[in-house]
């Protein structure tokens, strides 16, 4: 098999300091002021979201991991070709692998052939993840990839040969609703009829579970979402005073989403030596940073079928908190 051209990572420091400096430039010009949660997986926040994963509050991961380990037979069976063809198994947003593990050990050991292409955006958390397969699953191919989303989308698209995609963890929750339909419409372009795609929404629930989620007793989730302006900090020579911001976060149910927020406890002109520029706040005013939307089972079936795709397996837990639901183009 080819393999996925690689990205050196000092030029790609470069031009990730660029393109982070115009995001804030245009999120923080905006009103309101917003930022992407995509920036949240620097090194510390990828270590963080790691914590935030094993909190007790935070019931996406241990649930989608349960799900994973009652259903990986059917699963890997779903995932693969019906005549065993190779293929790849390439992983938006990999992360740490935890759950990927599951399908990776069960598919190993069936002795089908496939490669593994995890994509993430942290060099930390693919590098953990490289280092943890080595170990643990050593025959296995591996060929990662460190990228954010849209690249990942151009990559494949230049990638011959079958294809099954991971998307778990509710990942899919963070677009909004335009972005996440144009998202899986170009995840279809480049897949064949006997490709297939896995991804993992999160249910609407108890409110009150969901909103617990996302405002843990510790405050790692506050640390996670904080994080955010450490980074611009640092690498944008931004002067935010942690000492003067919170994390907010509300889940709305009318709208299915967990909104977080960065507050301004008081007035402040913050300075950012790369923007050269300053961006003042009124006290109390917020900075959007992430959505994480919640699914029904019929906004599923609707988003896949005007995303071009057919609903062919619905995996959920007992409780019905999280769905892993295979596509096919
Ligand atoms: C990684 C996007 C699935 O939205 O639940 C966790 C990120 N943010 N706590 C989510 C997150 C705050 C997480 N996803």
């Amino acid at each position: 098999m080819s393999s996925l051209p690689s990205l050196d990572s000092s030029t790609a420091t470069h031009q990730q300091t660029e393109e982070l400096a115009r995001h804030v430039a245009q999120g923080l010009n905006r009103s309101p002021k917003t930022l992407s949660s995509m920036y949240f997986y620097d090194d510390e926040g990828s270590r963080l979201f790691q914590q935030i994963m094993a909190l007790p509050e935070y019931y996406p991961t241990r649930t989608e991991y349960q799900l994973l380990s009652t259903h990986s037979t059917a699963i890997a069976d779903a995932l693969r070709a019906a005549d065993d063809t190779p293929f790849y198994l390439i992983e938006l947003g990999a992360g740490d692998g935890l759950k990927t593990k599951i399908l990776l050990r069960y598919l190993l050991t069936a002795g089908i052939d496939f490669s593994y292409v995890p994509v993430d955006i942290s060099p930390a958390a693919i590098e953990g993840l490289e280092a943890s397969l080595r170990v643990e699953l050593p025959n296995l191919r591996v060929e990662p990839v460190i990228t954010d989303y849209v690249s990942a989308l151009q990559l494949m698209a230049t990638k011959p040969g079958r294809k099954a995609v991971l998307f778990l963890g509710s990942n899919i929750g963070n677009f909004f609703p335009d972005e996440r339909l144009d998202f899986l419409r170009q995840l279809a372009q480049p897949l064949s009829p006997d490709d297939r795609l896995l991804i993992g929404f999160d249910l609407q629930k108890d409110p009150r579970l969901i909103r617990a989620a996302y405002d843990d007793a510790q405050g790692v989730t506050a640390a996670f979402n904080l994080n955010l302006l450490t980074r611009l900090n640092r690498e944008l020579g931004a002067e935010f005073d942690l000492a003067h911001w919170r994390h907010y976060t509300d889940y709305d149910p009318l709208a299915g989403v967990v909104r977080s927020f960065l507050v301004s406890t008081r007035a402040q002109t913050v300075p950012i030596a790369a923007l050269d520029a300053s961006f003042d706040f009124a006290a109390w005013e917020i900075i959007h940073t992430e959505n994480s939307y919640k699914f029904t089972a019929t906004q599923i079936q609707n988003l896949a079928k005007e995303a071009g795709f057919q609903v062919s397996n619905f995996f959920t837990d007992a409780q019905e908190y999280f769905a892993d639901v295979i596509l096919t183009p």
